[in-house]
């Protein structure tokens, strides 16, 4: 266990280490390729046939982003979501929240996706358990064995994001297609969406509109600093 001194010694490391550090959630049912996707693109390699039971996991990868480096902290649930399981402090502070469905289990006579309606359920969750500014994005696994010409296409995937205002992806965690891109769009995404929060306040504070904004800033970033779930705005 460690001390508060040591604790914050930690944070000032972090904090001249990252320009910032978000928390990533992916959630969709079992099956789908959470877990699968997550090692993919932290470990870089494509593994059949992985267990998916254990305590939240949690994998780190490091960005850069322009002259910034960004670490993105990416929650896997580890097969608590087959037990409905899943709770608040999963979700709590998270800035991004990644949505899967399995593609490849499209009905092409009926034109429907269960793993997809599912997904009704899980944005019901995130609207529930995430902040209102956390960017969510609708994520299609498994993309490669959709069709013979291996052509990326999923259209109820674009239809379901388009109507909830998600942001959409296609991939192969199994061909490594579009797996970094994914990540990399969400980091980017947030990154512009903080940078320009900063930028703003730096405006507001500059222009000297008082030491209330001050304060505000300093409050800002003090609860930015500790979120609960172990997230961490520098
Ligand atoms: N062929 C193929 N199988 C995949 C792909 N992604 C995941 N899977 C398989 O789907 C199953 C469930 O994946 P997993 O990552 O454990 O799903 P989770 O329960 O959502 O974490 C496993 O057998 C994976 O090997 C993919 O891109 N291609
Ligand atoms: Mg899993």
């Amino acid at each position: 266990m460690s001390t508060p001194a040591e604790r914050n010694k930690q944070r000032e490391e972090l904090k001249r280490e990252f320009k910032y550090i978000f928390k990533i959630v992916v959630v969709g049912d079992s099956g789908v390729g959470k877990t699968s996707l997550i090692r993919t693109y932290t470990d870089g390699q494509f593994q059949h046939y992985l267990h998916p039971d254990g305590l939240l996991d949690k994998k780190e990868k490091v960005l850069r982003l322009g002259s910034d480096k960004i670490k993105l902290e990416i929650w896997d649930t580890a097969g608590q979501e087959r037990y409905r399981s899943l709770t608040a402090s999963y979700y709590r502070g998270a800035h991004g929240c990644l949505i899967l469905f399995d593609a490849s289990v499209t009905d092409a006579t009926t034109n429907t996706n269960r793993s997809l309606d599912r997904c009704v359920h899980w944005l019901d969750d995130t609207t529930q358990y995430c902040n209102d500014s956390t960017c969510k994005m609708l994520v299609a696994t498994k993309c490669h064995l959709l069709d013979e010409t291996k052509t990326l296409k999923c259209e109820l995937g674009k239809k379901f994001a388009d109507e909830n205002n998600l942001s959409y992806m296609e991939l192969s965690s199994e061909k490594n297609m579009n797996v970094n891109e994914t990540f990399e769009k969400l980091a980017q995404i947030l990154y512009t969406e903080y940078s320009r929060r900063d930028s703003n306040l730096n405006e507001k504070v500059n222009e000297g509109q008082g030491n209330s904004l001050h304060i505000f800033k300093s409050t800002f970033f003090k609860n930015s600093l500790v979120c609960p779930g172990s997230c961490v705005i520098l």
